[in-house]
């Protein structure tokens, strides 16, 4: 977190470019006696450094008159810089030496390193951005896909605040129901069903918003495909085969995949991830079952799905069923084992959506390939709806917790004006997720997310 009590009046100092050695590295110095501390340090071939906006090139010395690097420097004059303060850059070669050298004059003249944000937070005294903007900022530095970007920079379309009005307006409707309730105590029943309902249905809708945060500020927003089939279809081997290298276990006895496993291949020079689940027939033990349980669920949230069928026992119903379900997610399936004597032909209404080989066979796999590499191009990759800022989805978590409050005061029973109270505190409380952000917050949250020299 960004300390409160940082000195304005200080000027600072931050290597703002990543680990060196580098091809070049970009020193900032930003403050009142930013131009003062560069003209002792840089002599420009015949110009002196004087106070407009301009770049120079000369030679970086120590104040023992040392040559220390030959640097291209860019001056800006307060307020037209990031910060808003003077500043300068001094772009230097990306050697440790140079750099350290260029540190150590610097805390000589008095410049201090700047904390984690500090050119970010200038910038917001001074009024050259606002919260919003330092709040997208923190977030395009998280980004890991252009469909994040997209989410980001869209943020001003309102998408959430729209989600969060119409959120609102639900428990508005609840409120009433919860006031009337007040005063005709036999309707309870239906009160109590009609509160869990609308608790459930926003519940859901807010953890969506904030599970997307999750999954963007972990960078976990890669597209899924995932396998699926019965146990000892081959999809185990089929998931070892993709990733090119032993990674699950491949076993003759059938449900072995115990788990649902995820490693991040590529398609494309796009990365994904691909998840090898248990199959999807009723199964004997509890441990399978789970697994199986875990698998739907996965197909619900996949990009693309594989359906692997054991070419020498042929397609069930149940995968037919599966087949129709999750007909819209592009998918096709494998044929699997055509190295083995009992294998049979795909029926011809299963034909175009059929890939017939063995996961064994390196020139059938060629084909796999081929048809994933053309299904994934169909794809839009990330993720849709809006991604929360940091403190809305602290805020949101916040609303989270009221709501599981809520639900518990009604399977408790108590009475609907504890409930109305509960409620009305709720709807305050939603509001507030898309309300002002204030400085405190701002300091708390977003810094904390910059890289120094930000
Ligand atoms: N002959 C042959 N055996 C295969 C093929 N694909 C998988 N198997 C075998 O079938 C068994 C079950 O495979 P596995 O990948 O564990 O199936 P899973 O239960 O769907 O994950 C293993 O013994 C594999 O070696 C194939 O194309 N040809
Ligand atoms: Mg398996």
């Amino acid at each position: 977190m960004l300390r409160k009590n940082l000195s304005l009046a200080d000027t600072i100092f931050a290597l703002t470019t990543g680990t060196l050695p580098s091809a070049v590295a970009i020193v900032k110095l930003s403050g009142s006696q930013a131009f003062t501390i560069a003209d002792r340090l840089f002599f420009s071939n015949g110009e002196t450094l004087s106070k407009k906006r301009a770049m120079w090139f000369g030679e970086l010395r120590a104040s023992t008159q040392k040559k220390i690097d030959d640097i291209v420097l860019i001056s800006f004059v307060a307020p037209h810089s990031h910060s808003g303060d003077d500043t300068i850059e001094f772009h230097c070669h990306g050697s440790i030496a140079v750099v350290h050298a260029l540190e150590k004059e610097l805390l000589l003249h008095l410049a201090r390193p700047a904390e984690k944000g500090e050119f970010s937070y200038r910038a917001m005294l001074n009024g050259k951005q606002t919260t919003a903007e330092l709040e997208n900022l923190a977030d395009v530095f998280k980004a890991v896909h252009t469909a994040d970007l997209e989410a980001i920079y869209s943020r001003k379309d309102g998408e959430l605040e729209k989600k969060i009005g119409s959120l609102r307006s639900k428990l508005i409707g609840l409120q009433a129901l919860l006031d009337t309730a007040v005063d005709f105590s036999e309707e309870y029943a239906t009160v109590s069903e009609h509160s869990l309902s609308v608790i459930d249905q926003i519940t859901r809708e807010c953890s969506e918003v904030t599970q997307r945060y999750s999954r963007f500020r972990g960078g976990n927003t890669l597209p899924k495909l995932v396998l699926v089939g019965r146990p000892n279809a081959g999809k185990s081997s089929l998931f070892n085969s993709i990733l090119g290298r032993y990674r699950a276990i491949v076993s003759e006895e059938p449900g072995t995949t115990r788990d649902v496993i995820e490693e991040t291949f590529e398609i494309l020079d796009r990365p994904w991830t691909v998840v090898d689940t248990a199959g999807i027939r009723p199964t004997v033990n509890t441990i399978e079952k789970e697994g199986i349980e875990l698998g739907a669920a996965f197909l619900a949230s996949a990009s693309m799905w594989i359906l692997v069928v054991d070419g020498t026992e042929g397609i069930t119903e149940k995968e037919k069923e599966l087949l129709k379900k999750y007909a819209e997610t592009p998918h096709f399936i494998l044929w699997n084992k055509k190295d083995l004597s009992g294998w049979r032909a795909v029926s011809k209404e299963l034909e175009a959506i059929t890939v017939s080989g063995s996961v064994f066979s390196n020139i059938e796999m060629e084909i796999f390939w081929q048809k994933l590499e053309g299904r994934s191009q169909t794809i839009v990759l990330g993720q849709s709806g809006p991604i929360p800022t940091a403190v809305q989805a602290s805020r949101l978590e916040g609303v989270l917790l009221l709501l599981n409050e809520m639900r518990q005061t009604v399977l408790l029973g108590l009475p609907p004006e504890i409930l109305s109270e509960k409620n009305r505190n709720i709807m305050v409380q939603i509001e507030n997720v898309v309300g002002k952000v204030d400085v405190d917050e701002v300091l708390g949250r977003i810094f904390s997310d910059f890289c120094i020299g930000k």
